[in-house]
């Protein structure tokens, strides 16, 4: 058996009892999509996953890319090809793609569903195949010019990045130095160097289309400092005929001048990409507008969700082998009988502290898979009010609140829980190359980091989603949280702890927003926000997983009580208990998170270096 768990059972019962995704089906936009395709669609990729994608994630882990630094060109191992190739020739990642560009109109919630499967089994494999969001961005933003590059992209299977970072400009993008200058005929010149830049270069696709951030210059009214002065460039890595998408032949100035040596996710290259130095890096102008860091932040928000899912398919995959390794384990007598030195030895999974901790990642896996795929819920009721030409603000702003979670939040605690629980389940054998779990940590690491830190999207939920947004999306939220737990007939107590839950976090939101409007009398004051974000981030993640969990024991107890399958039945009890537990041990430490936060003051602030 390959490293990879899957849990199917639990992505069909967030999508078709939870979140009821087949209500959508057979009515624009996705009248083609039946329930059974649907489930058949997700059979086959979890299939794929397992026995096909996987096969590759440790070999390519030992075995990372070869840089030649004569010819700046880079080898990937043959096992992880085949594995990209494999993913490529099935053709599902073409549900991603734009029916304008020759794909289908999946829903969001059934896409990232997918995703998870391959990111759980592979995830470097998402990283070379970025061309359906590439794509879907260009045609969104371009010129007929445009479209035609995204169409020759799509059609031949080009490999797709996205350029930001500098060495001087990580976090800040809005410090990139990069320059690109116009040339006679339309095209652009780039200058600079880029660094950390994912899958930059590689010999799996026969071309690479690079999304650049540059600062035009000599054009007044654009290039300003910041964000605002940057402009997106498509920078391939072959010249070719931009109306047949034909290569010319000829080699563009856009060269991998170091790839990085990683704790993980070692068979994704991380590149340090030189334009304009010794043969100039022409491209082209997306859409002819001078509108970058916008069109850049399209990608952003669908990578974001990515890293998000990502994190959260590693986390279950880590929990369900912890589980497997659980079951098997014999180690210790139960602990009622711990001073009879005869008592037969048992299993770990007879031990309380084993079970609290297998209970610990199971309800966290399956709510993070449930906050994942509600929030592509709302990418789904996106696409259908578009469709039917109905108003999309809310829905885009729920959305918006929701992905500083699923990639901060997500991200976090799957890391610290595959190191802190999932590992530690093992034992000594966890830190072997024997078992995947290690690789799972070295790999989820990058998650917290790439992307946008945690303390960026900790930002970006508050000052962005939050404040910006006067507090909307969030009411609606929690509004929407508060209605059910209102309901106490069932799972009463639960709910009782979801309530303080939520008034516990709208007092840390309060507290934070108070300070925000202090600061305009006393600038210190804004640091006590900036001490407070990240906790915020956390504890809305939390209420919101511990809200979806309820839900899904909800079902879960209404199923369990009109009579299930038996062999159903465990998954459901195994529903009902996740939410329990995370309703009793995590809810609760909330009341202490609101304390910290109104607690926090200006001293850390005010705290000389030299006394660090
Ligand atoms: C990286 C690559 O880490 C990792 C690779 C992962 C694998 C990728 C897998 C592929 C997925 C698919 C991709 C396909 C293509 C390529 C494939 C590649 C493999 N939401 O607040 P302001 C905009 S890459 C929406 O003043 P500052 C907005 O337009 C490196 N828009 O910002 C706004 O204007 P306005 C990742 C947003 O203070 C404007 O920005 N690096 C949002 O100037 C200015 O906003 C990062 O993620 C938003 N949330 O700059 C950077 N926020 O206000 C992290 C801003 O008028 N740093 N905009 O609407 C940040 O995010 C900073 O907050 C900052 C601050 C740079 C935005």
């Amino acid at each position: 058996m390959g490293h990879y768990r899957s849990n199917l059972r639990d992505i069909e019962f967030n999508l078709f009892e939870l979140l009821e995704r087949d209500r959508l089906f057979g009515t624009p936009p996705f009248g083609d999509l039946d329930i059974d395709t649907a489930k058949f669609i997700l059979r086959e990729v979890d299939r794929l996953a397992r026995e096909d994608l996987a096969e590759s994630f440790e070999e390519a882990d030992r075995h990372p890319p070869v840089y030649d630094a004569s010819t700046r060109s880079v080898t990937v191992t043959p096992a992880f090809a085949a594995s990209y190739k494999t993913w490529l020739d099935a053709e599902w990642w073409r549900l991603r793609v734009l029916p304008e560009l020759g794909g289908t109109d999946a829903p969001s919630s059934l896409n990232w569903a997918l995703a998870e499967f391959v990111l759980g089994a592979n995830p470097a494999l998402w990283t070379y195949v970025g061309v359906p969001t590439a794509a879907r961005v260009i045609w969104r933003h371009g010129t007929d010019r445009d479209k035609k590059i995204a169409q020759a992209a799509i059609d031949n299977r080009w490999g797709a990045t996205m350029v930001l970072t500098e060495p001087d400009a990580g976090s800040d993008v809005g410090a990139g130095r990069t320059r690109a200058v116009r040339n006679d005929d339309g095209t652009w010149n780039i200058h600079g160097v880029k660094r950390f830049i994912t899958a930059g270069e590689h010999d799996l696709a026969d071309n690479i289309l690079h999304l650049v951030l540059a600062r035009p210059v000599g054009i007044e009214g654009v290039g300003g400092p910041g964000t605002k002065g940057l402009s997106l460039f498509l920078v391939p890595k072959f010249h070719f005929d931009p109306d047949t998408g034909e290569l010319t032949g000829e080699r563009n100035g856009v060269y991998a001048t170091n790839v990085e040596k990683k704790m993980g996710m070692n068979v994704s290259t991380t590149c340090e990409m030189t334009l304009g130095d010794d043969a100039p890096a022409r491209g082209w102008l997306l859409g002819e507008v001078h509108n970058g860091i916008a069109q850049m932040f399209d990608v952003i928000e669908d990578a974001r969700m990515m890293v998000g899912c990502k994190a959260i398919a590693t986390l279950s995959s880590g929990y369900l082998n912890a589980l497997d390794y659980a079951k098997q384990r014999v180690q210790g007598a139960d602990l009622a009988r711990m001073s009879d030195k005869s008592a037969p030895r048992v299993t770990i999974t007879h031990h309380p502290d084993v079970r609290r901790s297998l209970l610990t990642q199971k309800a966290y896996a399956e709510g993070m898979r449930s906050l994942l795929l509600y929030t592509a819920s709302w990418q789904d009721e996106i696409a259908v009010r578009t469709a039917t030409g109905a108003e999309t603000a809310l829905a885009e702003a729920v959305n918006d609140l929701l992905l500083p979670i699923v990639k901060g939040y997500g991200s976090e605690r799957s890391w610290v829980l595959l190191g802190t629980e999932s590992l530690q389940t093992f034992g000594g054998s966890g830190y072997l190359r024997e078992y995947p779990i290690e690789q799972y940590v070295r790999d989820a690491k990058i998650d917290a980091v790439y992307e946008g830190t945690t303390a960026i999207q900790a930002q970006d939920l508050f000052f962005r989603k939050i404040i910006r947004d006067r507090g909307r999306a969030l009411g609606h939220l929690l509004g929407e949280i508060r209605d059910f737990a209102s309901d106490t007939d069932v799972l009463g107590a639960e709910k009782a702890l979801l309530s303080a839950a939520v008034a516990d976090v709208e007092a840390i939101v309060a507290h934070m927003t108070a300070d925000v409007a202090g600061s305009k009398d006393n600038g210190a004051q804004i640091y006590r926000v900036g001490l407070n974000a990240s906790r915020l981030l956390y504890v809305l993640g939390d209420v919101v997983v511990g809200w979806l969990l309820l839900r899904g024991a909800q079902i879960a107890m209404g199923a369990l009580s009109s009579g299930v399958d038996p062999s159903d039945a465990s998954f459901y009890e195994g529903k009902v208990a996740a939410a329990r537990f995370f309703a009793h041990e995590v809810l609760p430490l909330i009341a202490a998170q609101r304390a910290a936060a109104v607690a926090v003051d200006d001293y850390v602030m005010a705290l000389d270096e030299a006394a660090f």
